[in-house]
């Protein structure tokens, strides 16, 4: 290819290279839990538009892939021990009490980020749509990015600034940061943060979520778990 040609690129080889190389530095600053964790960082299209990752960021993935929100297909279930099992669209999730809050990310790996203003709901008003029954006791979480998945007590689910976010600072969530819905739970570390939800499952004893079964804590409270504090 002659440079031409890559210059004609929206990011030219140059700032393709810089960035592939940004991304290859953290991942070799980063200590053993992170390469666990590590960013995707192979492939140009992920590179690019709004899956850049910005302001202290970084994208995670446990696939290598992103799934792709598409409003009129996706759906939330709310299923498992619930008297009304629903399947909610985007529009239903916009259509219930607005919440907002402004709260500080924490990656179990070390970086955080500050004042992210996210908005979305309660899970209590998703909760109250579905009715859950006597014996549930934990919601699992799961991702349309097989296998990913995660859980909470109903009683951390509930906690006052729990919710499910639709938008990250005055945006509707990105592709890379989990569109349509995420999992916010500024008290915990963010692998409890499922990204591109699909389904809540309430269920009797919680299980295990997917960095839980390669030896991260269940209970991910940031400075009291995995072994900080
Ligand atoms: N589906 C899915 N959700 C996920 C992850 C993932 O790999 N896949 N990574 C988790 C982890 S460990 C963190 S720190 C945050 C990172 O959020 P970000 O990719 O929007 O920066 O997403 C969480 N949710
Ligand atoms: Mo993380």
């Amino acid at each position: 290819m002659s440079s031409n040609e890559a210059d004609a690129r929206p990011y030219g080889r140059r700032a393709f290279l810089g960035l592939l190389a940004a991304g290859l530095t953290s991942f070799a600053w980063a200590g053993p839990a992170s390469r666990i964790f590590a960013p995707v960082t192979s492939q140009f299209s992920q590179l690019t538009g709004d899956l850049l990752p910005v302001g202290g960021w970084r994208i995670y993935t446990i696939s290598g892939s992103m799934p792709l929100f598409d409003r009129r297909t996706w759906r939330l279930e709310l299923a498992g021990l619930v008297r009304k099992p629903r399947s909610l669209t985007y529009q239903d999730l916009l259509a219930l009490p607005r919440a907002e809050q402004v709260s500080t990310f924490h990656c179990v790996t070390g970086w955080t980020v500050e004042n992210v203003h996210w908005a979305g709901v309660r899970l209590e008003h998703l909760l109250a749509l579905a009715e859950p029954l006597p014996a549930a006791r934990a919601i699992r979480f799961v991702s349309l990015e097989q296998p990913y998945n995660d859980s909470l007590t109903l009683q951390q689910a509930t906690l006052s600034d729990v919710m499910l976010a639709y938008e990250m600072d005055g945006r509707p969530l990105t592709r890379a940061h989990g569109s349509p819905a995420r999992v916010v739970i500024p008290e915990m570390y963010g692998y409890k943060g499922v990204k591109w939800l699909t389904r809540m499952e309430l269920v009797s004893s919680q299980p295990t979520g997917y960095w839980e079964g390669l030896g991260y804590d269940q209970n991910a409270w940031v400075g009291r778990s995995n072994g900080y504090g």
